[in-house]
Formats: C-alpha cells, sequence, structure tokens
C-alpha cells in the first residue's frame, strides 16, 4: 500500500533532492521507507546526531544551490535541531527540515511529555526558522509542502520546518487525491531574482567609474546568487581591490592581482591593511558584519559606499550606504556591467602589488617554518598544493578559519570553501562533511572533501567520522591539535590575567585522535614533525574513503593579527572587566570626495 511517506519521497524526488539526511523515529518511518522504496534515485543517510543532520543538509544546499533536506523525529530529535537551522537562517541557506510530531488528536498531551517526546515544537522551531507549518490536514500536506520549499528558496533563502503528525504520516496516500505538483522555480535559491532600479544602476556605476581606489567586499551572498563567475569577469576588466568575507571566499580567485584575500581580525594581513586606503567600498552580498567590518570600524568616515543586496532590510543598518543596490547579486552585477568603465588605475593597482608583496615574505617564512610543534601555515601550505578545483575544504568555527582562509588559496570562482559563519558553531566540519561527502559521491567526479578542525571543534562531532567511513566518504578530516581551546585559551591569558581556567583537552598524551579514528573504521595517521606532513597528507588524499590527520601543532601559533602582536609583547595584560561595550556610531557615508589626480 502506497503511504504519506510514498507521497514525500516523490515530492522530494520532484525537488530534485537525491539526498536525505536524518534520524529515525517512528513517527518518521513511513518517510524512510517512502525513500527506501525509491534507491537509488533518493538516498537516506544516517547521522548520529540530529544537530549533524541539519548541518550536513546546510553544507548539500551550499555545494547544490538546492534545497538540503533533514528528518528527525518529535521531541528529543527536534530539540537537536537549533544549531543548523540558526546556521541556516543566519547564512541565507535554503532548507528544509521534516520534524515528526504525535497525532495530531494528542496535541493537548505533549505538555510535560504526557505523550512520548511530546513538547510543544511550533513554538520552539518558530523563532529559529523562516517558517515553522505544523500540517493540520492530510488535505493540507501538499500545500505546506509547497510552502515549504517556497519559502526556502524565496529571497532570501532560509530554512523552514515540516512538522507532519504521526496519524498524517502513516495515513494511505489516495494518489487521485493529493497529485505530486511542485513548481520547479522553487528546486533552487535563490528561486526570484531581481534587479535595482535603473537610476540607483547608474548612479552606481558612476560612482565605481569615478572612484581612484574602489575595493569590492564579497560575502556569501555572490556564492547564493551563483554570482562568482560574472564577479571574477567584471573584476578582471574594471580591477578594484577584491576582498572577501570568509564565506565569500571563492568570489573571486584569490590568486588574481586585485585580490586580497578575506577580510576578517583572523584573516589576510593584506586585506585588512589595503582596505582602509579605498576610497569606495562595495559591500556585495554582505551583511557587513562585526567580523568583515573589522569590529565595525568599516566604513571609515571618508569612505564612500554601495550596498548590494536582496534582502531590503539589510540596506542601512550600520552605516546609510551612498547608493543602495536592492536586488540579487547576479542581476545587478549583470546590469552594472556595461556601465563600468575598465578605466586603469596604475596608483591603486602599485599600492595593491606592494601591500601583498609585503605580506607575502612574512607569509613564505611561516609556510617554510621547520619548527617542531608544527607551526599550521606549513600544513596549510602543503595542502593547498595537493587540491583539485574539485576538492571542498570545510572549515570548523576555531583558528581553523583563519589558517584556511590565509593559506588556502581558492584558485577558481565558486564555492569550494565552507565556513559556517551563520552562527560559528564548534563542530560544524565534520557534520557538514557529511552532507559534502554526499554531494560528491552524486557528482561522481573523484573530488575529495577535508576538514580542518581545532580538538575542540573536532570533540564535538567525533561521533559523526564513523558515518562517513560507514558511507566509504572520500573525507580527510585535519584535527589540529594544540591540546585546548586555543583561542580561549588566549583570551583568558591576555585580557584576564593570565587565566587557565576549562580550557585545556589534552592530558597524558589523551585523547589520541588518530587512534580513536582507526578504531571507529578510519584511517589514522598523526603528523608529530614537519617532514611527516606532506606525506600523511599524500596517504590521506589518495585514499579511497574516510580518514583523520591529527596533526600536533604548536599552542602558541594563532591567525589573528592582534593576539600574534600580544604574543610579541609577553606580559602584557589588557583588563576586559569593565570594558563598556558601546554601539558603533551609525554613520552616513559621502559621496566621493574629487580628489586632485597623482
Ligand atoms: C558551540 C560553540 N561553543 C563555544 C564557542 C566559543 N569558542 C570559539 S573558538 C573556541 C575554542 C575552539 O577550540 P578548538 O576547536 O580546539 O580550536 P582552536 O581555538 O584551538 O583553534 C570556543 C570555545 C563556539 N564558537 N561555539
Amino acid at each position: 500500500m502506497a503511504h504519506i511517506g510514498d507521497f514525500l519521497a516523490e515530492m522530494l524526488l520532484h525537488y530534485q533532492v537525491d539526498t536525505v539526511f536524518g534520524m529515525p523515529g517512528g513517527q518518521t518511518t513511513a518517510l524512510h521507507d517512502g525513500i527506501a522504496r525509491r534507491s537509488p534515485a533518493i538516498r537516506h543517510v544516517l547521522i548520529r546526531d540530529e544537530r549533524s543532520a541539519a548541518y550536513a543538509a546546510d553544507a548539500y544546499a551550499r555545494l547544490t544551490g538546492k534545497v538540503g533536506v533533514c528528518d528527525v523525529t518529535v521531541g528529543p530529535g527536534t530539540t537537536k535541531l537549533p544549531d543548523g537551522l540558526v546556521e541556516a537562517l543566519n547564512a541565507s541557506i535554503p532548507m528544509v527540515a521534516l520534524v515528526g510530531e504525535l497525532p495530531l488528536d494528542w496535541l493537548s498531551l505533549r505538555a510535560k511529555g504526557v505523550a512520548s517526546q511530546g513538547m510543544d515544537q511550533v513554538a520552539f522551531l518558530q523563532p529559529i526558522t523562516k517558517a515553522t507549518y505544523l500540517v493540520p490536514s492530510l488535505t493540507a500536506l501538499p500545500d505546506l509542502i509547497r510552502s515549504a520549499f517556497r519559502v526556502a528558496t524565496a529571497p532570501r533563502p532560509g530554512p523552514v520546518a515540516l512538522i507532519i503528525p504521526h496519524d498524517i504520516m502513516d495515513a494511505e496516500w489516495d494518489e487521485e487525491k493529493l497529485r505530486v505538483v511542485v513548481d520547479d522555480r522553487n528546486i533552487r535559491a535563490p528561486s526570484l531574482r531581481y534587479g535595482p532600479p535603473a537610476a540607483d544602476i547608474a548612479a552606481a556605476a558612476e560612482l565605481i567609474n569615478r572612484a581612484r581606489r574602489p575595493a569590492i567586499i564579497a560575502g556569501g551572498g555572490v556564492h547564493g546568487a551563483s554570482a562568482a563567475d560574472l564577479l571574477t569577469r567584471i573584476a578582471d576588466r574594471v580591477k578594484p581591490l577584491v576582498v572577501t568575507s570568509l564565506s565569500g571566499k571563492g568570489a573571486v580567485p584569490e590568486t588574481r592581482d586585485y585580490a586580497a584575500g578575506i577580510l576578517n581580525p583572523l584573516g589576510s594581513g593584506a586585506a585588512i591593511d589595503l582596505i582602509r586606503h579605498a576610497d569606495l567600498l562595495v559591500w556585495c552580498g554582505s551583511k557587513a558584519s562585526q567580523n568583515t567590518a573589522m569590529n565595525w570600524t568599516l566604513p571609515t568616515a571618508g569612505q564612500a559606499t554601495i550596498t548590494i543586496d536582496a534582502d531590503p532590510l539589510e540596506h542601512g543598518r550600520t552605516f546609510r550606504p551612498t547608493v543602495a543596490l536592492c536586488g540579487d547579486v547576479a542581476e545587478t552585477l549583470a546590469a552594472l556591467d556595461p556601465l563600468l568603465a575598465a578605466a586603469p588605475r596604475p596608483d591603486w593597482a602599485g599600492k595593491i602589488a606592494e601591500v601583498k608583496a609585503a605580506h607575502a615574505g612574512r607569509i613564505a617564512t611561516e609556510v617554510a617554518s621547520a619548527s617542531v610543534p608544527i607551526q599550521p601555515p606549513r600544513v596549510m601550505h602543503a595542502l593547498a598544493q595537493r587540491l583539485t578545483p574539485e576538492d571542498v575544504v570545510i572549515s570548523d568555527a576555531s583558528w581553523s578559519a583563519g589558517w584556511i582562509g590565509a593559506y588556502i588559496p581558492a584558485t577558481e570562482p565558486g564555492r569550494r570553501f565552507l565556513y559556517a559563519r551563520g552562527q560559528g558553531g564548534l563542530g560544524y566540519a565534520i557534520p557538514a562533511a557529511v552532507g559534502a561527502g554526499a554531494v560528491q559521491q552524486t557528482r561522481g567526479r573523484g573530488g575529495r572533501v577535508i576538514t580542518v578542525s581545532g580538538d575542540g571543534g573536532h570533540s564535538y562531532a567525533i561521533g559523526e567520522i564513523a558515518t562517513l567511513a560507514q558511507n566509504g566518504m572520500r573525507v580527510v578530516n585535519i584535527v589540529l591539535n594544540n591540546g585546548t581551546l586555543g583561542w580561549l585559551q588566549m583570551w583568558q591569558e591576555f585580557f584576564f590575567s593570565n587565566l587557565r581556567q576549562s580550557v585545556d583537552l589534552g592530558f597524558g598524551g589523551k585523547p589520541d585522535y588518530a587512534a580513536a579514528a582507526e578504531a571507529m573504521g578510519l584511517k589514522g595517521i598523526q603528523v608529530r614533525s614537519p617532514d611527516q606532513i606532506e606525506a600523511a597528507l599524500d596517504e590521506a588524499l589518495a585514499f579511497d574513503g574516510a580518514s583523520v590527520v591529527e596533526v600536533l601543532i604548536d599552542p602558541r601559533a594563532t591567525p589573528i593579527h592582534s593576539f600574534r602582536r600580544r604574543l610579541a609583547e609577553p606580559g602584557k595584560v589588557s583588563a576586559r572587566p569593565g570594558t563598556v561595550y558601546e554601539l558603533r556610531a551609525w554613520t552616513v557615508s559621502p559621496a566621493l570626495a574629487d580628489e586632485p589626480a597623482g
């Protein structure tokens, strides 16, 4: 007998969803049956913790542009979803979470778990999703599935929870009454694209053409709109300075002369230095968040600004842009393109080259370091030399973000670096690798997935490495083991008078993450000295399965520039307690100053 699980699986197939990530419960078994009956067109990947299901769906969506789908059972399944839902909400990732529920008639019994696993799921999920729907009847189901995909993919994309009561999930499917019809516009995000008015485009083009030192700050929105190729073509011609947020990495190849890497306190030194010299900042698909805006010291008072964002609510949050372009990033760039002049700016190009060269010298020394314990730049550099354009690199939320960001250049336009910057939660990388690994398997082009985590982040998701092994995913998990929560350890040291409280994770040479990996069915390699790095990476990258490469790194190594300066001045402690956290002044960006030539 066909049941609603079959109907759901059919609807998912029509939305071109080929993989669903989740953990079974009695309330969702019909869904798993429906998926199993349609294998291999659609498959279910069992994760070991529902948090991972949402993160895996997030990575699937980031890499395919399609909707990431995960499923959880009522109650304790649902309460583990928020990490991934909030990440997707903040990072504008299209996702649908299929959530089990008690039978509809039992809703009054859900309080205090009187009916097993019961809770108010709507109230719980609503604030952390773009929309949450509780399916009220069988006949309403098709429309609510379509609504879930419509809302998830509409600008600005985000996660939607669809709560399906047990009686509806287990009901018979009358194929005459419930028809499988979907809106094919909602397969990918963004489902709709729109551009700004012509007058705004003209004003912005005029500003860019007049600027002497224009800079583009590209965010994750460039990838969300699949606009990296277009942005690269424009930048190749117009040659502004281009920097990106972490999420925007790959918006242009970082190997271009005009590209200066990631703008972030733990990002590229050249980006941080150069951005203050720009006279015009074009925020392109970027929220101008605390990190990308360098603690909102950007834009500076003298910098003209343009904001390009599909979400009208983003324009003017921390400054009034000189020109606001409300529209899809790709549409807006396409409209600007013919109006932009390829005016040579030799002074600006010279400045960019000079600052980049100054930092390149330091970087060359760092990546050649032969010291023991190992310096992370050396590991990242060796990895960079071994990557192909098919590979995907996933960062955990720790200093790994900075190590990847500054030492592994994006060589092609497009999203092949994933960062959980929506929320910045530790423990993203490995679950996301489950999603990315599934995408790589479907693509079948031999691309690998590489995660980089600290020992803290790795510990969050260590159970999930077995999922990678079980599914035969080609994922290399690099654990930069400094035995401590490095970021917090230094924070305590610098700002709380050398405090060392609840930051150490290593004890007596344990945990041994390589040995743990072996025990869980992966290849495990421990690297203790720089001369072992290359062979370890070669072995892991060539391995047709999942591996952990544990690298024992220097606990004093940090990618944060201000922390490095503090390390160079031993004993300097700044009191953090008592700090007043004032809201940065909201500023009005000026028109471009008319400067004399020269
Ligand atoms: C879920 C979560 N809890 C706490 C934090 C705060 N936090 C940021 S970095 C960090 C330390 C991370 O340690 P580790 O993963 O070992 O990496 P390292 O800092 O040593 O590079 C912590 C606790 C966070 N970002 N996410």
